[in-house]
């Protein structure tokens, strides 16, 4: 039985990533949120879990694995049936490759479109890195739904990491209303319907609901 340590559901991006790989496996987890920006409380409790004092962090017995791209390849390579990666070694190698750009990248995007999962709002004023990240984001998503997007609908047809690593800028683009070409549309709609996506924003309704997680930054 895994738990996955996350942060709050309203706002953690990269707890999301791994939740949704594990959701896809079908293997028993339960989830445990640390409630962030509560100093010195959330970095104290992350730190009973993580010696890297972030979340998230995925725990199988003593065994403990930080970071949502590890946590995500850990995933994929212990339950191979899940097939979390392309079969094709080329194809493989571009999922992991837009994956890897988007754990490293688009910070532009990542700070002025903060993850507020469960709340619709105005779009703010760009940056013009921010336009550009938005643009590559679009076009990378535009290129692999062409080219390998006919089999599922997904980036690379079958649901797969690349899909869980970019599962908070659907919920941004989505929540923030950015405008996306019908093609691109279609599949932010077909993620955000996933069981995954779903259930974790409703543990983020409740999380607002219950006056934790409101807008970031205040
Ligand atoms: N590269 C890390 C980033 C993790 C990260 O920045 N997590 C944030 C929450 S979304 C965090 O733990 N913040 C708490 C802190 O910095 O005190 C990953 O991919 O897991």
């Amino acid at each position: 039985m895994y738990t996955l340590i996350v942060g709050n559901q309203e706002w953690s991006s990269w707890s999301l990533r791994p939740y949704m790989a594990l959701v896809a496996t079908g293997a028993p987890f339960k989830t445990e949120v640390i409630k962030l920006r509560q100093p010195p409380a959330s970095k104290e409790n992350i730190l009973k879990h993580s010696p890297a004092g972030k979340v998230p962090v995925l725990k199988s017995g003593s065994e403990i694995i930080w970071d949502s791209l590890a946590i995500c390849e850990t995933l994929a390579e212990r339950h191979p049936e899940a097939r979390l990666w392309p079969d094709d070694s080329q194809i493989r190698a571009r999922a992991r490759a837009y994956a890897a750009e988007m754990h490293s990248g688009f910070p532009d995007v990542r700070d002025q479109l903060s993850m507020h999962f469960s709340q619709s709002l105005p779009l703010p004023e760009l940056r013009d890195d921010t336009k550009a990240q938005i643009a590559r984001i679009i076009a990378a998503w535009e290129d692999t739904l062409a080219q390998h997007g006919k089999e599922d609908g997904f980036l690379f047809g079958r649901f797969c990491v690349a899909d869980c690593m970019y599962a908070p800028v659907v919920s941004r683009f989505t929540t923030f209303g950015v405008e996306v070409p019908a093609q691109v549309k279609a599949y932010m709609d077909k993620v955000w319907a996933l069981p995954g996506m779903q259930s974790w924003l409703a543990a983020a309704k409740e999380e607002v609901a219950n006056g934790f997680s409101g807008l970031y930054p205040a």
